[in-house]
């Protein structure tokens, strides 16, 4: 059968101080997204992009946090309709958009897991680890925020309610450089696997993401995939606020993209915070279109007939 899947455009940037994420989506599809999934067999509906009216200016006790309105009605919008995409297509692509809003597409796939009485695993390929709460942001940028939200760890009255955690147990984050103090006690406290930059080095990508694919089978689970355009090293992938040094090369973001296509295990996927006024000659959005053409089944050749032997 002909899989699905709804392209939803989430043009969000009030989660972070810099400019630019608003045109995330629309870069990502004059990069040509849609038609490269389209070749693939895929039956692709764009829903094109999603937004929020005017929204009056909400305070929070502290006073780093900002555009708190506006990031509370991506979230609560994204939740309702991440939830519908997920119900209704095999595998929901979010483009955003700055990473607070996969606060957002967390909630809504967590509640459509709970639906099917599914367990809900996540993958996260980000060079942050994304756990603050609103009290322990210095920056206040919201994109800091997702994972502690989902998981429903921490200070997030000024958020919408969670109606779904995510188990804090079933996350596996990978390509991790830059862990602030708040962010690391929370690792600690709830046992988070996390493979940072130094663990890839050392045992590459695929042991680790090979375990992860295998718990999520054993458990029938559902995997949503969050990609931060951060997860990759600048050097191929300019176009981002967030810069860190040593990140995951070309081969490394393919290969994982290319085991999660052959497990067929990925029910959902962001692709978040690309910054094309940052680009270079659109590079980046090509190399995050290309990457999410290989988790959609593109290939050099087929496994099964490629051996020589
Ligand atoms: B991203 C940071 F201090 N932790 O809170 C913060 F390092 O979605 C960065 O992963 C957050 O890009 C990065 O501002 C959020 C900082
Ligand atoms: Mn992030
Ligand atoms: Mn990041
Ligand atoms: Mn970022």
């Amino acid at each position: 059968m002909t899989r699905s899947s709804i392209i939803l455009g989430a043009p969000i940037q009030s989660g972070t101080h810099q400019p630019g994420c608003v045109m995330g989506p629309a870069s990502l599809r004059t990069a040509g997204l849609i038609a490269s999934l389209t070749a693939l067999g895929w039956r692709i509906e764009d829903q094109g992009d999603l937004s929020i009216g005017p929204q009056a200016a909400v305070a929070h006790a502290n006073p780093a946090v900002h555009h708190l309105a506006e990031t509370r009605a991506w979230i609560a919008l994204l939740a309702a309709r991440a939830e519908a995409a997920a119900a209704q297509s095999d595998l929901p692509v979010f483009l955003g958009g700055d990473h607070s809003m996969s606060a957002g597409t967390m909630a809504g796939v967590a509640a459509h897991a709970a639906r099917l009485g599914r367990p809900l695993f996540v993958l996260w390929l980000d060079a942050h680890p994304d756990l603050h709460s609103l009290d322990t942001t210095e920056s206040g940028n919201l994109h800091g925020t997702p994972v502690a939200y989902a998981c429903g760890l921490g200070d997030f009255a000024a958020y919408p309610p969670l109606a779904h955690a995510i188990d804090p147990s079933r996350l596996c984050m990978m390509g991790i450089r830059s862990v602030d103090p708040a962010e690391h006690r929370r690792i600690l406290e709830h046992g988070i696997e996390v493979h940072d930059m130094r663990a890839i080095d050392e045992t590459g990508v695929v042991a680790p993401l090979r375990a992860f694919i295998d718990r999520v089978k054993a458990a029938n689970g559902l995997l949503h995939v969050s990609f931060d355009v951060d997860f990759l090293d600048p050097g191929i992938a300019p176009a981002v606020g967030t810069t860190v040094p040593g990140g995951a090369t070309f081969r490394e973001a393919h290969l994982i993209m290319e085991y999660l296509c052959d497990a067929g295990v990925v029910t959902s996927l962001d692709l978040v915070e690309l910054n094309p006024f940052l680009d270079e000659r659109g590079r980046t959005a090509s190399l995050i279109c290309d990457l999410a053409a290989s988790l959609f089944g593109r290939r050099v050749l087929d496994r099964q007939t490629r051996s020589f032997a």
